[in-house]
């Protein structure tokens, strides 16, 4: 079943395809049947307390014997927590986002658990790779949610020339075209987030999915640069909103009065004008609800095709 070296001996996966951990949308269903698809799922930890990770972790176990991972979103106040509960429970894959996990790369790898952080710049990556990290993602900023600054087509090459370690790609990653891109900048993997938003087994409200099946490439923005952590989402009521108090200097508690629990209103609820419709740049290649194994399989084998295209039009 195995197609490709490197990341995926080093994951045990068959595809070198990770899906992104995202905030209330990767759970353990869509998690379980990510891997299950031969790619590699990812329960997002976000900012839910440990407890609710562990029982996660535990109802994938009776779904799938695969590998998968969990996302720490290292600004949860639970990730302390959270840590002990990977190790307690040998998750063998975690991801790391928003923040710097180097202060438990050592209890993490004593435990004997694959370590890739998520990164947004080359900086960290070094600092990542120094501390032990297995693998990185390198996160470009046409990615959905908490972005950095610097495109994947200029900080995918940067990444993988400033570490040894296997990197993996992410942002703006939806179909073979990308993944075949990312390839060609150096990545032995892709990340992907938002097409698996519209997965079959994801449980995300339909209005959320549909805003991004409806999505074109002009359809996203960024809000909040000035709190210092900006969030890419699609266009609608509250992020109108809130560009147009960003402009007239709101504070950051009038920010985070107006932004509380709105990805929660937008994925559970299905309140697409005053939700937080998270999403990347790739929404607007992103054109139908599918079984996570299929858009797996549409995802390698469109990169295939790339590849022997490629290779007809180059002549060799
Ligand atoms: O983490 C993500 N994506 C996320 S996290 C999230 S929850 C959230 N919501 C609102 C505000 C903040 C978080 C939604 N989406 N992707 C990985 C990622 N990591 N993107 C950017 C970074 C990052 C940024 C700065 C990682 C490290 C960093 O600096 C850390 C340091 O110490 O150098």
């Amino acid at each position: 079943m195995k197609e490709y070296k490197d990341i995926t001996e080093l994951l045990g996966i068959c595809y070198p395809i990770v899906q992104g951990g995202m905030a209330w949308v990767s759970d353990f269903h869509l998690a379980a049947a990510v891997s299950a698809g031969g790619g590699l799922g990812l329960i997002a930890a976000a900012s839910a307390p440990a407890d609710w990770v562990r029982g996660q972790i535990h109802a994938l176990r009776k779904i799938t014997d695969k590998p998968f991972g969990v996302n720490i979103m290292l600004m949860s106040p639970f990730a302390d927590e959270i840590m002990q509960v990977v190790v307690s429970e040998k998750v063998p894959i975690v991801a790391t986002g928003a923040g710097n996990p180097s202060k438990y790369m050592d209890m993490l790898k004593e435990a004997g658990t694959i370590v890739i952080p998520v990164v947004a710049s080359s900086t960290l990556a070094k600092r990542v790779e120094r501390a032990g990290a297995d693998a990185v993602v390198a996160e470009g900023s046409e990615a959905g949610g908490h972005i950095g600054e610097t495109t994947t087509m200029n900080l995918v090459p940067q990444v993988v020339d400033a570490v040894s370690i296997p990197v993996i790609a992410a942002g703006g990653i939806a179909d073979g075209r990308g993944a075949a891109a990312a390839f060609l900048l150096g990545a032995k993997g892709v990340q992907v987030g938002t097409r698996f938003i519209v997965a079959k087994e994801a449980n995300v409200a339909q209005p959320y999915k549909d805003r991004v099946i409806a999505a074109g490439d002009n359809d996203t923005v960024v809000t909040g640069r000035f709190t210092g952590h900006p969030v890419r989402s699609l266009k609608n009521k509250l992020m109108r909103e809130i560009l147009s108090q960003e402009k007239k200097d709101m504070s950051l508690e009038e920010f985070e009065t107006l932004m509380i629990g709105t990805l929660r209103k937008a994925v559970v609820e299905g309140d697409a004008d005053y939700g937080s419709l998270m999403s990347g740049q790739s929404a607007g290649l992103v054109t139908k609800e599918q079984p996570a194994a299929e858009i797996i399989r549409d995802i390698a084998e469109g990169m295939k095709a790339v590849y022997r295209s490629k290779a007809a039009y180059f002549g060799d």
